[in-house]
């Protein structure tokens, strides 16, 4: 095992290289990659695709919040032993206006405003779709999903942007669709995409979509929950989709005035409980609601069904963890916002009880599996974590856990490497769950550039297996796909 120093903020990272990683690229590239550490697996074939924001800024204005920066693909091509690397960003609306433009023409969720003060963005209600959350590849089309409206459709092979998606008529002009979908990988082998759009208001409405192999609908059901629901992920088995409804209201009035982001009018209240919402999939039995302990969740990482019972394991903050009132994100107090943790619930069907028991106290996000045990139960969890066993501090780590022993294996890219999401591929016929690899798009602050490293799964405590080296640097993502060959 790799000794990892003891927990302390001076050794674990420093805050300028952290920051580093939250510069715009610009540039859009296509090369082959030809600085190649180690070996890629031969057998390892397929597209890493990936999302997240290209720009931290919009022709020199910083955007208030990432979360608020335009969609860019990375997309890395692997075959026989050799990668290929392409970035490009999506040709949204709102991109291609602002970059005429030469200045900000949109209000972002989370905080970014127009030039000129209130005056200038109060009553400017509309949403920039910009596309930046996820990217899947789905009936022929390689999407990038944005989860207050539809999806942008990309050419899987140049990343050209196509234009919005509808779904075959699926989504009206502007309809949200989750950036969150779920691959049920069938009981009788025929997968189907599981996703939901949500309208938020008084009371929200979530609409439930499946679709086939080739993109057409199968089964779609609505319903209305009360109150304000922020939901940006759910969790599906054979017989359920579930979310979490997080114990927060909504106070629009700064974001009306042009004060302040939607997302910065979301209030945590912790005197009220998480409430999980059970929604059967065959849309007409009843939904069942069950209360648990406060807390807020952006991700589940899967649920499954067992024994009449019902675990969902889902990573969890003490509250919402905005910036505490920073004035700027990239001078985040990491010490006063909250960390997640992975928390397992289990839920009692028949008594509408729950209980939770957490598994990584470690501060940990982006949590990954087999895709073959998406919503069945499931032995081993990959997930981006801190390097600090405790508190909170960037993801610098990559850790596997087995769910069966409690036993975890971390590979930490500390001090100067920063970490995201680990994508799981599995080895071509392998039958062991954990027989594949891990994929992990590392920020390298002492180059200032990024590196996609491969891990053997069975062995995460003997490093990367190989390390490509880009030549310039991707800016801290959020979600990705890989779509095997
Ligand atoms: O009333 C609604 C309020 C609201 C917040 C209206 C709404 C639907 C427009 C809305 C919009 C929500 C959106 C657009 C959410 C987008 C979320 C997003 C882009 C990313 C979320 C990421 C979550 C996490 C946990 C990221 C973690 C990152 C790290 C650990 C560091 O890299
Ligand atoms: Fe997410």
């Amino acid at each position: 095992m790799q000794t990892l120093p003891s927990p302390s903020a001076s050794t674990d990272f420093d805050m300028d290289d952290w920051r580093s990683g939250y510069c715009s690229q610009p540039n859009e590239y296509a090369y082959e990659i030809d600085e190649i550490e180690g070996t890629i697996p031969d057998e390892l074939t397929g597209t890493l695709f990936r999302n997240g924001p290209g720009l931290l800024d919009i022709a020199g204005h910083p955007v208030h919040h990432p979360f608020d920066g335009d969609g860019m693909i990375t997309a890395i091509s692997i075959s026989k032993g050799k990668a290929f690397f392409r970035n490009r960003f999506v040709r949204t609306e709102g991109y291609v206006k602002e970059q005429a433009a030469g200045k900000p023409l949109y209000r972002g969720v989370f905080g970014t405003q127009k030039p000129g003060g209130p005056f200038a963005n109060a009553f400017d209600l509309r949403l920039k779709n910009i596309a930046n959350t996820n990217v899947i590849y789905w009936g022929g089309k390689l999407l990038a999903l944005w989860e207050a409206a539809e999806p942008h459709q990309l050419d899987p092979k140049t990343l050209e942007t196509l234009g919005l998606d509808s779904l075959e008529g699926v989504l009206r002009p502007g309809e949200a669709f989750s950036a969150h979908p779920r691959v049920d990988p069938g009981c009788d082998r025929t997968p189907r995409l599981v996703n939901f759009g949500v309208k938020t208001g008084l009371s929200s409405t979530i609409t439930l979509y499946e679709f086939d192999l080739k993109g057409r609908l199968v089964h779609t059901h609505q319903h209305n929950i009360p109150g304000f629901a922020f939901l940006h992920d759910f969790a599906i088995t054979p017989n359920y989709c579930i979310f979490f409804q997080n114990p927060v209201s909504f106070s629009p009035i700064p974001y009306l005035a042009g004060l302040k982001g939607a997302a910065e009018c979301i209030q945590f209240n912790p005197k009220q409980p998480t409430r999980a919402i059970l929604i059967p999939r065959d849309g007409t039995s009843p939904i069942q609601t069950i209360d648990l302990q406060p807390c807020f969740v952006f991700h589940h990482a899967n649920a499954f069904e067992q024994d009449g019972k019902l675990y969902l394991d889902s990573i969890c903050y003490q509250e919402f963890p905005d910036l505490k009132g920073a004035e700027n994100y990239l001078d985040a107090d990491f010490s006063r916002i909250p960390e997640g943790q992975l928390w397992r619930f289990e839920l009692d069907l028949a008594t509408s009880t729950s209980q939770a028991e957490c598994l990584i106290e470690r501060g940990c996000e982006f949590p990954d599996l087999n895709p073959e045990h998406v919503g069945r139960p499931y032995r081993y969890l990959y997930i981006g974590v801190a390097h600090r066993a405790q508190g909170n501090a960037p993801l610098q780590a990559i850790l596997k856990r087995d769910l069966a022993t409690g036993q975890e294996e971390i590979w930490s890219f500390a001090p100067r490497g920063f970490a995201g999401e680990p994508i799981f591929v599995p080895r071509p016929q392998a039958n062991a769950e954990d027989d594949g690899w891990v994929l992990g798009l590392i920020y390298n602050a002492e180059r200032r550039c990024s590196e996609l490293v491969i891990l053997d799964a069975q062995r995460i405590e003997q490093g990367p297996i190989a390390i490509l080296k880009l030549p310039h640097h991707i800016p801290y993502g959020l979600h990705g796909n890989f779509a095997q060959d």
